[in-house]
């Protein structure tokens, strides 16, 4: 194998084994495999075309294989989906320059939201940088480097064969560390061909990525403490979490407190758990609230940011001196500097060394199935009997979906519909384990409309054994929509439920509720339906809530391909959304 003549000789390019040196892009794919990673998603193009080879090499032997977004952002929120429904690191790929840009508003997304991710992108050739080269991206064009490092934990420039080993395992591992989050390769194109010394082995590469837990016993001992002697205690917990969740419960369940869940969060729980409480923050619930009433001398806040959307902006009943917070990620402790403690460390770790030592008996969970779950008031009357009520949407859904199903609710009201209103399917059985994996994905930072298509294609492409439920408006659709011929191509389980308004509605209602001028967000009224099935995806389209309960939504187990639903809401029925127009007008 020669090097290009154009490249400087790497200073340990003689030690190069021509039988086993391979090109940068197959390295990059070998350590996708050994770490577990079977799908980057991403669009092709010139620069990034030795990454599309290997994958497709890769695929023919049965390893890594693209799965190609019809737009870069589709693909990062695709990787985004796939990281939260397979718990790896999500990998999505764009050529230079503007598939570059148009990339980065889903790594950005993945930022805001802690999803570990890798973004690759291409350059021109090294020589040819500094030149007028086609979509050249380096510090002399557009700078791509720069514009991801705002938006990553890392983002650099591999400008030659001998840097691509250090830099990928510095990346992955970034990336997959607390505070996990994107980080970005630029590889030019000679550099992706270029046959790259290698001194890991992937593999043992792989073998370091599970051993970053840990935790200090003082800390343990002092949640212990502290819980022995709390006479009312309540548990926040928050997306961190996920990998916890047993354990934490165990936790909470040996000390008989009621809990309380972020947004971001309640996917991660039965709502029908006898200890539950509601959603604290955006779209919440009172009865999240009142668990935090003045009686309560001990808050427990586990593994979480503190957000406006994942505090109800910042409110005193969470951000008090009653707080402990426990996290394994250091740097959210900077938003809770009033809080009596921060213990640090793995929350798995921490919590399955707690439960055992708090003493009292777990309670018996069998809970009472047919028990009124706390927080939701009664359905609205129908304002308008030739549309569907949101609510009495997310309530047939949570109905007659099959249990396993998974919810991704889009920016915009689908969002505040399914963090008040939606629950799992099946959750009303007694079943004392948490979900194997969360029933609701919804953003609390940075939330990008259409972010939920990609996403849903994603989490079915990582688990394509029961469906996704993609909850998205009419305007998101507008703007993403076109990835569900991702969903068909693949053939996965998507249902593509469209809350179809004619309007942005989160903007009408922003606009209704804080009197301001009523303007921006109409939108014509568009056949859906009529759209999907020209891709050739089968569509229904619902005027009514008769024709909602007519609809055979059994037949979406075992179902592959996705399905699109155009449901015309009742576009007056008002969002829980008052906590965004609080935080707007106080600014
Ligand atoms: C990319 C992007 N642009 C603009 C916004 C601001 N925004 C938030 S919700 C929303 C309206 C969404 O409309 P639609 O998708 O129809 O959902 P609806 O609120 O009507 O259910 C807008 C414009 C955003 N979140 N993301
Ligand atoms: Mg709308």
């Amino acid at each position: 194998v020669q090097l290009t003549p154009t490249l400087p000789v790497s200073p340990r390019s003689d030690a190069l084994n021509p039988t086993t040196a391979k090109d940068a892009a197959t390295y990059v794919v070998d350590l996708l495999a050994a770490i577990g990673v079977d799908y980057v998603f991403g669009v092709p193009g010139g620069a990034i075309e030795p990454l599309m080879d290997a994958l497709a090499v890769s695929q023919r032997s049965g390893g890594p294989r693209a799965v190609i977004a019809r737009h870069e952002a589709g693909a990062a929120f695709m990787a985004e989906g796939y990281a939260r429904q397979s718990g790896r690191l999500g990998v999505c790929c764009a050529t230079s320059g503007p598939g570059a840009t148009n990339l980065l508003t889903g790594v950005a997304c993945a930022k805001e939201n802690g999803i570990p991710m890798l973004a690759i992108t291409g350059q021109p050739a090294i020589s040819l940088l500094g030149r007028g080269a086609l979509q050249e991206s380096s510090c002399s064009g557009i700078d791509v480097v720069g514009m991801f490092q705002a938006c990553t934990h890392m983002s650099t420039l591999v400008s030659h064969p001998a840097q691509v080993e250090s830099k990928v395992a510095a990346a992955v591992l970034r990336a997959l560390q607390p505070d996990r989050g994107p980080v970005h390769l630029s590889f030019p194109v000679d550099v992706l061909r270029s046959p790259t010394p290698r001194a890991v082995d992937p593999h043992a590469f792989a073998s370091l990525l599970g051993t970053q837990s840990g935790f200090k016993a003082s800390g343990v001992h002092a949640l212990q403490r502290a819980l022995s002697v709390s006479e009312q205690t309540v548990f926040v917990i928050g997306r961190g979490c996920a990998g916890a969740i047993p354990h934490v419960l165990a936790a909470v369940e040996a000390c008989d407190a009621p809990f309380v869940v972020t947004p971001d969060a309640k996917g991660l729980v039965h709502t029908s758990h006898p200890l539950y409480r509601g959603v604290l923050g955006f779209a919440g619930h009172p009865s999240a609230r009142a668990a935090l009433a003045e009686e309560t001398d001990t808050v427990v806040l586990v593994g979480s940011k503190v957000s406006e959307w994942t505090s109800a902006a910042w409110n005193p009943i969470l951000l008090s001196p009653r707080l402990i917070h426990v996290d394994d990620c250091a740097t959210n402790f900077l938003q809770t500097p009033m809080a009596r403690r921060h213990i640090l460390g793995d929350l798995a770790g921490i919590f399955s060394d707690l439960a055992p030592r708090l003493g009292r008996r777990p309670r018996d969970t069998g809970w009472d199935a047919t028990a009124p779950e706390p927080e939701l008031a009664a359905l609205p009357e129908p304002a308008d009997p030739e549309t569907v009520r949101p609510q009495q949407l997310m309530v047939a859904l949570r109905e007659r979906m099959v249990p396993g199903t998974r919810f991704v609710a889009d920016a915009g009201n689908s969002t505040a519909w399914a963090i008040h209103w939606l629950r799992e399917p099946g959750g009303t059985t007694a079943d004392a384990e948490p979900p194997a994996s969360p029933w609701l994905h919804v953003l609390t930072e940075f939330a990008p409309m259409g972010w939920a298509i990609g996403a849903a294609v994603g989490m079915a492409r990582a688990d394509p054994s029961s469906p996704v439920v993609c909850l998205t408006g009419d305007g998101s659709y507008l703007m993403n929509g076109q990835e569900i011929t991702v969903a068909a191509q693949e053939s996965l389980p998507v249902v593509f439920v469209v809350l179809d308004d004619a309007a942005l509605g989160m903007v009408k209602h922003g606009q209704r509720l804080a009197g301001a001028e009523q303007t921006a967000f109409e939108l014509p009224q568009v056949d859906f339906a009529a759209l999907a099935t020209s891709l050739g995806v089968e569509a229904h389209t619902v005027r009514t809530e008769a024709q909602l309960e007519a609809l055979d939504l059994g037949v979406l187990r075992g179902r592959r391909g996705p399905v699109l639903l155009d449901i015309r809401i009742d576009g007056e029925a008002v969002p829980p959304m008052s906590l965004r127009l609080q935080t707007l007008n106080e600014a």
